[in-house]
């Protein structure tokens, strides 16, 4: 087996249902649910099923998704058919080129949430102490709205879920862009503390909201209020500036919080090189915040799950390093030699058959100057404790 062996004292297990991967959104659309093909054949690569319980997921039913989103919303988006465009509900639904309608929708839908539903089943039966579903994190979906590549929010669902066994459920997101959907539906609860990092521009960069003042609706009758935290951050930033902030402010959060169990959305749309990210992160660096949080899980659930990431052979690259710090296997920096797609890894402009390339000096996409001085992230650090202040320990 590679050496590769279960982790000692705790259990780990992997949600996933191959038809996921054959959906096409369209021509040149940036999300491809074929990064995950590559991310499983690097899993396997590595031998790293030897070390989990692997669960071929069933597709959730709409009665399941109707715990969060609207049934006309559903009735729609499941019966739906290219050529449907023109329609009112299309326009209604805000379908549109960031989330166009294409074949196989609804069963893409249905088979990524169904894996954060059962991977929180899982969690909740105490089957598993770590479970992972790369397919799933699709945080912008709202209620009755598609959003930023998102249709169903599968975050919400799960984290509805862990709710039924767990009074505190933490909610943390280092996806490049604001975790909007799971933060408005949990506005009014203080059942859940959301905390995204994100890259933030308003009205240049998507969705313009989770600036460090958005704490959620401050109303005195919502005790729900101060219960969102964002972070907020420019172009550019760097390995040890981003840890630094990730362990200061998160750590923080969630000894003050003190949850029982915690959903960790790792959209790889943070790292150096993504196609529509703007950090200089690499590998290591993003993983680090899942080792981080995995450390202070030893008496709480973990669920951890995809999100973005548009430069395909990095995103597999990272989701595999990140399911082996799960196990707490290290693997060597040699991509194993008898993976299917190995050529997509292989050439130097694509990484040179390694698993850690560095990513935060490459010259395509792009590199992005770095806007973060000290005192920019010292002032984030200390607005996040003083909004602590305000939660309940
Ligand atoms: N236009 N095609 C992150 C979600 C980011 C909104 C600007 C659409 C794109 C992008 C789509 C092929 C997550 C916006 C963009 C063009 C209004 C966004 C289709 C290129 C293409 O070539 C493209 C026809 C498309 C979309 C770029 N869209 C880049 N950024 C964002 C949404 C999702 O990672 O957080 C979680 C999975 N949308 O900026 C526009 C304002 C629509
Ligand atoms: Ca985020
Ligand atoms: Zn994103």
């Amino acid at each position: 087996s590679n050496g590769i062996e279960r982790p000692k004292g705790y259990t780990v297990s992997f949600h996933y249902n191959p038809r996921v991967e054959d959906h096409h959104f369209g021509g040149k659309h940036p999300m491809k649910p074929w990064r995950l093909t590559l991310t499983k054949q690097l899993v396997l690569g590595y031998g790293l099923q030897f070390a989990m319980d692997m669960w071929q997921s069933s597709a959730s039913t709409k009665v399941d998704l109707a715990r969060f989103h609207d049934v006309g919303y559903l009735d729609f988006l499941q019966r739906v058919t290219r050529g449907d465009e023109k329609s009112e509900l299309f326009q209604k639904f805000q379908f549109g080129d960031d989330c166009p309608i294409f074949e196989g929708m609804w069963e893409y839908c249905t088979l990524y949430a169904g894996a954060s539903v059962h991977a929180a089943e899982k969690l909740v039966t105490d089957q598993s102490d770590i479970a992972i579903n790369w397919s799933g994190g699709l945080h912008h979906a709202k209620k009755m709205q598609a959003s930023g590549f998102c249709y169903i929010n599968d975050i919400v669902l799960a984290i509805q879920d862990l709710l039924t066994q767990h009074p505190r459920v933490m909610y943390i997101d280092i996806d490049v862009h604001h975790g909007d959907g799971v933060e408005q539906a949990f506005w009014s609860t203080d059942r859940v503390l959301t905390l995204s990092y994100h890259k933030f521009d308003y009205q240049n960069f998507f969705p313009g909201t989770g600036a460090l003042d958005d704490t959620g609706p401050a109303d005195i009758a919502n005790p729900g209020a101060h219960y969102s935290l964002n972070v907020p951050l420019r172009d550019g930033i760097e390995d040890m500036q981003y840890i630094k902030l990730f362990h200061s402010t998160c750590g923080a959060c969630i000894n003050h919080y003190d949850p029982t169990a915690i959903v960790l959305q790792c959209g790889a749309d943070s790292l150096g090189g993504d196609r529509l990210g703007k950090f200089n992160l690499n590998i290591r660096a993003h993983g680090a915040c899942v080792e981080f949080v995995k450390r202070q899980c030893h008496n709480r659930k973990l669920l951890i799950i995809g999100g973005g990431g548009y430069t395909p052979r990095n995103v597999a690259r990272t989701w595999c390093h990140e399911t082996s710090l799960c196990v707490g296997a290290s693997l060597r920096d040699e991509l194993p030699n008898h993976i299917p797609y190995r050529r997509a890894f292989e050439t130097p402009v694509n990484g040179d058959g390694r698993l850690y390339p560095r990513l935060d000096n490459l010259p395509s996409p792009k590199h992005h100057v770095n806007e973060h001085t000290e005192e920019y992230l010292r002032q984030i650090e200390e607005n996040i404790y003083e909004q602590l202040r305000y939660i309940k320990g």
